[in-house]
């Protein structure tokens, strides 16, 4: 026997170690880890956690678009808008399944969510000042999400791996309703190629920092990378997003507002300048600009919403008292 947990994670349960031996080898085999098999704790707790973030950040992303529903300026784009936002919560719905295959019940995670205990995307911490802004998230933030979700096709927890794939192909036609509503801008009046840089400007940064932090500086990525839970590492993604949006915001006349952004010949990618680390922690400390409105309105979601699961609860416990008295 020996501890079945490596690297920097914490010390966990003493684990069996031919079935972390014969875990580990599966895993290395690019074979799917699925709910029945056996698996580390140390990895099950680690998708627990990225998982429900991830779903978490789907839920509490529909708000900063939600609130342009009504606002939007034509019925096309309002109908879009609204697919848009309720694909996203399809999405939390397909993650908080997948988390619940690992044991984890969803009132709980829900709570961690409201108490402040789990994180979600510092991305969502910002507000949607403007019509511009929904372009700027779909363009960018669903850009950034994709790049993301992507490699997550072929991560080794099979009900997770299989969740990304249909959430990928709605993200990628959210980026292109997001690109158009900016190509239309900067197609328009002064004010409006003006209201989307202002747009770009707000957005940039806050984007490059959804990847997370850099990767000398980030704790979980070496030992998600070994089980394969992560493919490619914080910074190999934030770079590649930067490298397929800059050629985009310079098609429609944007600029990328960073001084230092050059194409570097030698290294075929693009050098950019530095993140403001600072803003990413106080974001993730809950320090966010429009941090206390959002878990205010999933609060208030979640209470309003009670009697739909008292219901939905009524309604099973009369089927199931049906089916035994058949
Ligand atoms: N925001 O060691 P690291 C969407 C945390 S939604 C907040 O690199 P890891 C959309 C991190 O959790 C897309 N926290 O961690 C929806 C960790 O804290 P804990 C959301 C962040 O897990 C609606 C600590 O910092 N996508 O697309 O190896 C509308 C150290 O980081 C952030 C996902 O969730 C952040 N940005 O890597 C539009 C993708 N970054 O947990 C769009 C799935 C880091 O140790 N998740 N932290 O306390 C992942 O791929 C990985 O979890 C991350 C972080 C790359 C995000």
């Amino acid at each position: 026997m020996r501890n079945g947990q490596k690297g920097s994670e914490k010390i966990g349960p003493v684990e069996d170690a031919a079935l972390v031996d014969a875990f580990e080898a599966r895993v290395a085999a690019d074979e799917f880890i699925e709910p029945k098999d056996w698996m580390p704790e140390a990895y099950r707790k680690t998708l627990i956690r990225q998982i429900s973030q991830h779903a978490h950040s789907e839920i509490v992303g529909m708000l900063p678009e939600g609130n342009w529903i009504t606002r939007a300026p034509s019925l096309r784009r309002k109908a879009v808008l609204l697919a848009k936002v309720q694909d996203e919560g399809g999405h939390g719905l397909y993650l908080y399944c997948a988390a619940e295959t690992l044991g984890v019940g969803r009132d709980e995670l829900i709570e961690d969510l409201h108490s402040g205990k789990a994180k979600y995307s510092t991305i969502f911490n910002y507000p949607t000042l403007t019509w511009a802004d929904i372009g700027a998230i779909g363009w960018l933030v669903d850009g950034a999400a994709i790049m993301n979700q992507v490699p997550l096709q072929r991560t080794s927890y099979g009900p997770y791996a299989r969740a990304m794939i249909r959430v990928c192909k709605e993200e990628s036609f959210h980026q292109r309703q997001g690109y158009e509503i900016m190509m239309a801008l900067m197609d328009g009046t002064e004010a409006q190629k003006a209201m989307a840089q202002d747009a770009l400007n707000r957005w940039w940064w806050p984007s490059l920092m959804m990847f997370g932090p850099p990767d000398d500086n980030s704790p979980n990525t070496a030992q998600s990378m070994r089980w394969r839970i992560k493919r490619e590492t914080n910074d190999q993604l934030r770079q590649r997003f930067v490298d397929a949006t800059v050629p985009q915001a310079e098609a429609i006349d944007l600029r990328v507002p960073d001084d230092a952004l050059a194409w570097n010949e030698e290294r075929g990618h693009y050098d950019f300048g530095e993140i403001d680390w600072e803003e990413f922690y106080s974001v993730i400390r809950g320090e966010g600009p429009v941090a206390r409105e959002r878990m205010q309105a999933r609060r208030k979601a979640w209470d309003e919403g009670a009697w739909v699961r008292d219901a939905a609860n009524a309604y099973a416990a009369k089927a199931a008292a049906r089916k035994e008295a058949a």
